[in-house]
């Protein structure tokens, strides 16, 4: 008999922590569906995606790497970490409305005074204090990314609004976790306290199971709901982005002196870039400056304008790969800034934050060069979504990362301040080594090697066409040899560019004979530095060595 009742005792309380877990999983798809919305129509930036921010600029590079090895890339890999923090989200959830379960229903709760929704006293004081401790903790972790905004609020104020959307989400997951489960166990508390209750229209001896149905199935109708604009939600976010590693190169046989804007590269850590709100933006200079100040879109006008034709190129593009363009870029000087901010003694270098939270550093020294620019506009565009709009770093001689895009903040340091990919272990030179390589004819690769696509016929003229690049030292000279470096020709510069930007080389050429050719090009600097022979992979400062290409002649 006792046995009986005790199991009787178990077995009612199956559906309570059955209407647990739906609680805490209701309750974590509503908090990501507010996430989701703040993030879409506020630019807030949710855990799911700060978290995998905050954590990739600690791993090293190897790590980083074999990361894009294991999920297809760093494509592959943002999807992942968005995935798993969903994941992790509803674990939480699920993890909480059982822990909610264990407090209330105990006996000491159930002695306790009700507060605001059901709600014992140890079960409020276990929310409150869950609440405060992932919120705390939260915005411990996050610190050096919450002024992020993807609208482009003004960094000193985004870290705020940021810290304040934490707490909404998580005391809207309590909330809600709180609401729901009392709405299904309503009835089921009531069934298994006053069994004896005479009011209650249903049977007492109701089996409790079958009493669960009716509101878990309103709760999980509701829920289900909630999961499409969630659904769909995070699939527009998805489709909306821009990223892709290597994706969103500038290649082909028909590389232009000037790349066209839609086809300049991409490079971004973002799953989704920032759309910033040009009237909400500014961009503020603090740090170790006489007077701080932020610049409205509109006051850049009050400085010298400057049109400057410059090529970026990504640290992580191989030899004869595309991640590097050239494009005509005006802004104003960040010297002029800097100098009406007032740099102090002892200024060092400059950190420059986006609205990503994006950060990267590069020497005073350099911020203070007069081809160090703020840019609005490319090829006379203004800047589009991509590339950084309204406002990029732009400074040539240094590799893709340091040209922050979507800028909200520079600060002037007086020590070491390492940027994102730099945390990583890249660096510590950013400055490319001098490279050329060949576009024309097409190339393929494969197996680590190049080779031209087509084959050619004897006597059959080869229009040879290749881009060289030196940072900010400028192309002297282009050779070519078509027999694997054993003798060297001149090749035609036919656009030259500046010291800014890369050249652009041809040779023509009319192989004679039947074989393998190994073609390649060698560059000399505007110093008269010649380009390296040392092989050197993307790690850690970027590549060097010559672009090796196959010619079969038949
Ligand atoms: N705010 C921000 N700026 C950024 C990045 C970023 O992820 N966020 N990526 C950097 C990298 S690694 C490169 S190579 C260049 C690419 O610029 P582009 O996409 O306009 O070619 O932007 C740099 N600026
Ligand atoms: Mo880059």
């Amino acid at each position: 008999m006792h046995a009986r009742t005790g199991l009787k005792a178990v077995l009612r309380r199956i559906p309570l922590l059955i209407a647990g877990l739906l609680a805490g999983a209701i309750a974590a798809v509503v908090m990501t569906l507010a996430m989701a919305a703040g993030r879409y129509w506020l630019g807030i930036m949710p855990p799911v995606e700060a978290v995998p921010d905050r954590i990739a600029p600690m791993l090293d590079i190897g790590t980083f790497f074999s990361l894009f090895g294991e999920y297809g890339g760093y494509n592959g890999l943002k999807k992942f970490g968005i995935t798993t923090g969903l994941r992790a989200v509803l674990g939480v959830g699920l993890v909480m409305g059982i822990i909610y379960v264990l407090i209330i229903e105990s006996g000491w709760s159930r002695r306790s005074r009700r507060w605001l929704f059901g709600a014992s006293t140890p079960a409020l004081v276990f929310m409150i204090i869950a609440v405060l401790t992932v919120w705390i903790g939260l915005v411990i972790f996050l610190w050096p990314v919450l002024p992020a905004n993807y609208r482009g609020l003004p960094y000193s104020q985004a870290r705020i609004v940021t810290i304040a959307a934490l707490f909404v989400w998580v005391a809207l997951f309590a909330l809600t976790l709180m609401l729901v489960y009392r709405a299904i166990t309503a009835r089921i508390a009531r069934n298994i306290t006053d069994t004896k209750t005479e009011t209650d229209a249903e049977p007492a001896e109701r089996p409790v199971s079958r009493m669960l149905p009716r509101r878990a199935f309103v709760a999980g109708v509701g829920g289900a709901a909630l999961t499409y604009p969630i659904y769909r939600l995070l699939q527009t976010m998805y489709n909306d982005a821009t990223f892709f590693y290597d994706g969103s190169v500038y290649s082909g046989e028909d590389i232009e002196p000037i790349a066209p804007t839609d086809r300049f590269y991409t490079v971004t850590k973002n799953v989704v870039d920032p759309d910033v709100n040009q009237d909400l933006w500014r961009l503020e200079i603090g740090g170790h400056v006489d007077n701080g100040f932020s610049l409205s879109f509109d006051d850049f006008q009050q400085f010298e304008q400057v049109d400057q034709e410059t090529t970026l190129m990504c640290i992580s593009n191989r030899i004869g790969a595309g991640l590097f363009s050239n494009a005509n870029w005006r802004g104003i000087r960040l010297r002029d800034v800097l100098e009406s901010a007032g740099i102090k003694e002892g200024a060092y270098e400059v950190v420059l934050t986006g609205a990503d939270a994006y950060r990267d550093t590069f020497p005073i020294d350099k911020a203070l060069e007069e081809t160090t620019l703020l840019v609005y506009e490319i090829n006379g565009e203004p800047l589009p979504r991509v590339h950084g709009y309204p406002v990029r770093a732009l400074v040539p001689g240094m590799y893709g990362e340091k040209n922050v895009k979507w800028i909200t903040r520079i600060d002037v340091a007086t020590e070491d301040v390492q940027g994102f990919y730099e945390q990583q272990g890249w660096g510590p030179n950013f400055m490319p080594y001098t490279r050329s390589d060949i576009f024309r004819p097409r190339t393929v690769l494969r197996g680590g090697t190049f080779s031209f696509r087509q084959e050619v016929a004897s006597g059959t003229p080869v229009d040879l066409r290749g881009r060289a690049f030196a940072g900010d030292r400028g192309i002297r000279a282009v050779e070519v040899s078509t027999d694997d470096g054993a003798s060297w020709e001149p090749a035609e510069i036919y656009y030259p560019g500046t010291d800014l930007t890369w050249s652009l080389w041809r040779y023509p050429w009319t192989p004679e004979e039947p074989g393998e050719y190994i073609v390649t090009s060698r560059a000399v600097d505007g110093n008269g530095e010649p380009q390296t022979t040392e092989v050197r992979g993307i790690v850690p400062q970027g590549a060097s060595g010559y672009h090796k290409v196959t010619l079969t002649v038949i």
